[in-house]
């Protein structure tokens, strides 16, 4: 299915053609039937010639509604752009495309139509000359007659072609689904709809709203039960445990955890202009958000709304002064969590930082906050790429250095015969969310003996320290990879050695010949910790990358670690920590 959002100003037709390519009435209200006027969204859907099945977001085109307009428009893919043949590029012409080229819209169809009243070459030269100037230059247009229906079948074909050419949405990404309508049915309880852009719902799934959790009872798509709908679709979702009260249009249905509430957020204006001190409506999927607006830079500005969203890097909204009645600004999320401003000039470098790339990817987000754990990259919109530091841990490299110099430096000032500074300090000294990150940083020249950080000139003799590195290094891309026993003995970990380092907690032996780093048991954990429970041998092993030699024996450690525990033969879960 696809979702097609209509646009134009108000009386060029627009609900009069979705009318005539479905033969459904797009206008719900009496009082849109009494005035002759879409007020508020209109849904609507056919199925091609072609099989293709089409859903029509059909938006009021009247300047008061303009809110409602962009509600329908702001998580929709394409757009059917209306101008009427007999009056030409109006306001909300200019006004729609304006939040479409804001919201970044690259696919549709501009139709002339009311062909019937006037001469449409005028006006097709219009929508021309304006789309021209947009992401949507270039796109289809037919001239019609919803009244007469002289041109629908070209229309039709332009729909079925337009249909060839929109992006495959992502059906295993989190959901999140904009609720445009909520009501009541007695009986089945609440209601919401909405476009689905990503992701699948199913009967039973649990999501969140408003950090509330909520579960799905009833699915419904264009008017029919379903028991699973994929995106790109429309969606009537009913909600187990939800309070009537806390949805409305605007509120997102989550996958849980999968998003963060913003409240605060750095964006990239476009056009750059300067907001200095102004608040305006942030619109955003179908959310329209009181926000305060702080410019940062010349281009960049610090949004704080009235109320939190669940957004992520990679947003696209605008921004909208109901005084001035004009769309001031489309805007690009580049923050969702961006650091406090406190010292002076504080503003003008995030700036510089924020200018530094286009569309903030993992690494950029990584260098403004150093520390971030995949699943808070996820949820900002950029999932990670290498290696975690530690755990689910990535740092930005320029910030790692940083910590293990101040580490380095902080061990090496400390007197000859100090007991060293334990692990747990050391996290505490530099400010580090996660003891794993502590332990991460402690590479030669420094070791954990007896649980402290020292110089590992002092604990260990160098020809073993190296021994060691020479393992961290091999580990360091599949840590769960232990040596052979013959590669054991080229890097001279046996014997005394071996010895000497499992004393100083330089390694980890887990087993006859099965020599790992100390963080092993606690990455195995995180690792398996993201398998469906209870799992297998086989399953620890595969989701490990190791073998059945150090699977086997790291398990029965985990074991009597009590981080695992036996359900029956083969299976094993995680105890449930704390
Ligand atoms: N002659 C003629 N009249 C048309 C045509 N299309 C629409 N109309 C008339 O134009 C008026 C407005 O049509 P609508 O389809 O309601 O326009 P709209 O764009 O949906 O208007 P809003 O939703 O209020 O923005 C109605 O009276 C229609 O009957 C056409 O092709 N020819
Ligand atoms: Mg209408």
């Amino acid at each position: 299915m696809h979702v097609i959002a209509t646009a134009g100003h108000v009386d060029h037709g627009k609900s009069t053609l979705v009318r005539a390519l479905t033969g459904m009435e797009p206008d719900r209200w009496a009082e849109e039937r009494r005035r002759g006027m879409t007020i508020d969204l209109g849904f609507a859907w056919t199925t091609l010639g072609s099989g293709e099945r089409i859903a029509f977001v059909d938006v009021p085109g009247h300047e008061r509604f303009v809110t409602n307009m962009l509600a329908g428009v702001g998580p929709c893919p394409a757009a059917m752009f209306v101008v009427a043949a007999d009056q030409g590029w109006q306001a909300q012409s200019a006004e729609h495309l304006a939040a479409l080229e804001a919201l970044g819209v690259r696919h549709g169809l501009a139709v002339v139509t009311r062909a019937d009243l006037a001469d449409p070459e005028p006006a097709l030269a219009q929508v021309h000359g304006h789309l021209g100037k947009t992401g949507l230059a270039g796109i289809d247009s037919v001239v019609v007659s919803g009244r007469t229906g002289k041109g629908l079948d070209e229309l039709e074909s332009a729909l079925a072609r337009l249909a060839t050419t929109l992006p495959e949405p992502d059906t295993e990404e989190a959901v999140r689904l904009w609720i445009d309508r909520v009501f009541t049915i007695t009986g089945a309880g609440t209601v919401v709809t909405g476009t689905l852009t990503g992701g699948t719902l199913s009967v039973g799934d649990e999501l969140e709203a408003n950090g509330n959790r909520v579960r799905i009872r009833g699915l419904q798509t264009l008017g029919e039960k379903a028991e699973r709908v994929t995106a790109t679709a429309r969606v009537a979702v009913n909600l187990r445990g939800a309070d009537r009260a806390d949805l409305s249009r605007g509120t997102a249905l989550v996958t849980p955890r999968a998003w963060l509430p913003a409240r605060v957020v750095d964006v990239r204006l476009n056009p750059a202009g300067s907001l200095r001190g102004e608040t305006a409506i942030l619109h955003l999927g179908s959310a329209a958000v009181p926000a305060g607006i702080r410019m940062l830079g010349a281009g960049t500005a610090r949004l704080t709304l009235d109320r939190p969203l669940p957004l992520r890097t990679g947003d696209r909204g605008l921004l909208r002064d109901p005084g001035r009645r004009e769309i001031v600004a489309g805007l690009l999320v580049l923050d969702v969590r961006p650091p406090a401003l406190r010292r002076r000039g504080a503003a003008a470098a995030r700036a510089a930082a924020l200018d530094e790339v286009t569309v903030p990817d993992a690494a950029a987000l990584l260098r403004w906050h150093g520390l971030l754990t995949g699943g808070e990259l996820r949820a900002m919109g950029c999932p990670p790429a290498g290696t975690p530091v530690a755990g689910d841990w990535y740092a930005g490299p320029g910030h790692w250095a940083s910590l293990t110099r101040r580490l380095a430096d902080h061990v090496a000032r400390r007197p000859p015969h100090d007991p060293g500074i334990t692990v747990d300090a050391a996290a505490q000294l530099l400010d580090l969310p996660d003891r794993r990150l502590a332990e991460a940083l402690v590479a030669p020249p420094l070791v954990v003996e007896g649980g402290r950080i020292l110089p590992a000139a002092r604990s260990l003799p160098p020809a073993i320290a190296k021994a060691v590195a020479r393992l961290t290094a091999d580990l360091a891309e599949h840590p769960f990879n232990a040596p052979t026993a013959e590669r054991l003995a080229e890097l001279g970990l046996t014997g005394k050695a071996l010895a000497a380092a499992l004393h100083a907690g330089a390694v980890l032996s887990i087993g006859k010949n099965v020599v790992l780093l100390p963080d092993a048991l606690d990455q195995a954990a995180n690792t398996l910790a993201e398998l469906p429970s209870p799992f297998t041998v086989s399953d620890a092993r595969v989701a490990l990358a190791t073998s059945r030699r150090v699977a086997l024996p790291l398990l029965e450690c985990l074991d009597a670690r009590g981080i695992t525990q036996r359900v029956d033969n083969d299976r094993r879960a995680l105890r449930p920590r704390g």
